[in-house]
């Protein structure tokens, strides 16, 4: 059973989040994603239009999603996978590298981002609306 685990804001669910769990899902068994809190969003200088609650909840309507858990800082990511005995670790590859440090917990994937959609394109498109 391989188990996998990934992060994110989630916010404005939209098809390029859907193609990332997608792919990361069928990289093993049971997919893991830390859902960034509305505290560390702060943190991470993101203004997300969804609270964590919403976007936990349109989450766990995603058929590749297994559990969620909350993403609350840069630093629970190791924790984290020994605490759920994750084998992958994924992200999209707007973090290429980022991540490698993890490589001696487990194995670490970038999958290519969705070009052409994002969270901001989304708020920006709109406000010309
Ligand atoms: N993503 C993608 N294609 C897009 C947009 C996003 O593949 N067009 C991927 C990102 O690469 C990321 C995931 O979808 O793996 C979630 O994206 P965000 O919600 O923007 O997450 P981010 O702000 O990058 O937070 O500790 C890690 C951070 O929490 C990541």
């Amino acid at each position: 059973m391989k188990r996998v685990l990934t992060y994110g804001t989630y916010d404005l669910l939209h098809f390029g989040h859907i193609n990332l769990l997608k792919r990361a899902k069928d990289l093993g068994d049971y997919l893991i994603v830390g859902i960034s809190t509305d505290g560390f969003n702060d943190l991470k200088g993101k203004k997300s239009y969804f609270s964590y609650d919403k976007r936990e909840y349109m989450l766990t309507s995603v058929k590749y999603v297994d559990e969620i858990i909350p993403e609350h800082n840069w630093e629970q990511k190791i924790d984290d996978i020994k605490k759920y005995n994750i084998d992958i670790f994924v992200m999209g590859d707007d973090w290429e590298g980022k991540f490698d440090y993890l490589k001696e917990y487990c194995e670490v994937i970038y999958l290519s981002r969705t070009e052409g959609i994002s969270t901001t394109e989304i708020k920006e498109n709109l406000r010309c609306v």
